[in-house]
């Protein structure tokens, strides 16, 4: 018997620095509400999709930065409802959403779900971009590394609603590792959250080659690892800072299946057919017959790149 499984993208437009949490919650739901209504079972929220995405600013109250931009507890008072209405419709979804441990430690984290209301996994972002110092002359910040510690968690898969599912936020995308290390672990399904500032903090960059890079990475991705990838944006001009949209569902033939249209609130499904993973899982990237780790040991040995040439 065919597994199929419907699966939303559901992206949010700008939150900006003054939208309360509640509101982004009452929008989250609403969304939910709307994936619903389409048939869908399993929606991917965005990365950080409770507040804007602060990570652009510089600021030194930390105490402030916790209380606006962490959560201490998920679900809480405040997300409680987002929770309720997913299992009212026995729907499982994907959270992004900043992440503070009762022991002080701060990090950019996902959750997994499921349709019983009940969390099924966590991951914490792994690849973090940007810097750590203050850089007054830049147009924006992008202060993951100040304000996130890598995540402690590796990359994961779980047995989620029939299938094998892991989760990366936004950087993770740019890396093949990534991908590889769940495909390892079987994912027939990659759920991601992004948020994509449209100008290149270090270098001048046409936005189109931007969302370009976007697209054939989440192409190349789904197909090399036969997996269904869901890669929700947080988009739009949050406080003047633009974010592009293109939220994608992608086959693991490498097809784009669904993609969004706007840079504001819409949500996009698809009925994903999982067999398609499987299945080419056994063939063309069967890496039990055809992947040759021995010549593959400077990945996991060699972090930044260094000229050895055959003939020194
Ligand atoms: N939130 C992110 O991780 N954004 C990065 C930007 C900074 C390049 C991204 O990879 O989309």
């Amino acid at each position: 018997m065919a597994r199929n499984i419907r699966i939303a993208a559901a992206q949010l437009g700008p939150l900006h620095k003054a939208d309360s949490r509640a509101a982004a919650v009452k929008r989250l739901t609403s969304l939910l509400r709307e994936a619903h209504a389409m048939g869908a079972k399993f929606v991917v929220f965005p990365e950080l999709a409770l507040t804007t995405f602060f990570p652009r600013w510089w600021m030194e109250d930390q105490r402030e930065v916790d209380e606006r931009f962490f959560e201490k507890q998920i679900p809480s008072r405040e997300t409680q409802p987002l929770f309720d209405e997913a299992k009212k419709h026995g729907i499982g979804f994907y959270l992004g959403y900043a992440e503070l441990t009762p022991e002080g430690r701060r990090f950019n984290t996902a959750i997994l779900v499921g349709p019983d209301g009940s969390i099924v996994g966590k991951y914490r972002k792994i690849h973090l971009p940007g810097h750590a110092e203050h850089k007054p002359k830049a147009a924006f910040q992008h202060l993951e590394k100040k304000y996130f510690e890598v995540g402690d968690l590796g990359f994961r898969v779980w047995k989620f609603m029939g299938t094998i599912t892991g989760m990366l936020i936004c950087n993770d995308r740019r890396w093949p590792e990534a991908f590889r290390v769940l495909a390892l672990q079987g994912a027939e399904i990659v759920a991601l959250g992004f948020n994509t500032p449209s100008e290149n903090l270090h270098y001048p960059e046409p936005p189109a080659l931007r969302v370009h890079h976007h697209l054939i990475m989440a192409q190349s991705m789904a197909f090399q690892n036969a997996t269904w990838l869901v890669e929700t944006a947080k988009a739009g001009t949050e406080d003047g800072f633009r974010m592009f949209g293109h939220s994608v569902i992608v086959a693991p033939t490498g097809e784009i299946a669904a993609k969004s249209q706007s840079e504001e609130d819409e949500v996009i499904c698809h009925n994903c057919d999982i067999d398609l993973a499987a299945n080419l899982k056994k063939t063309m990237f069967n890496f039990a017959a055809h992947r040759r780790p021995e010549h593959y040991r400077l990945i996991v040995e060699r972090v930044g790149a260094e000229v050895t040439p055959a003939n020194d």
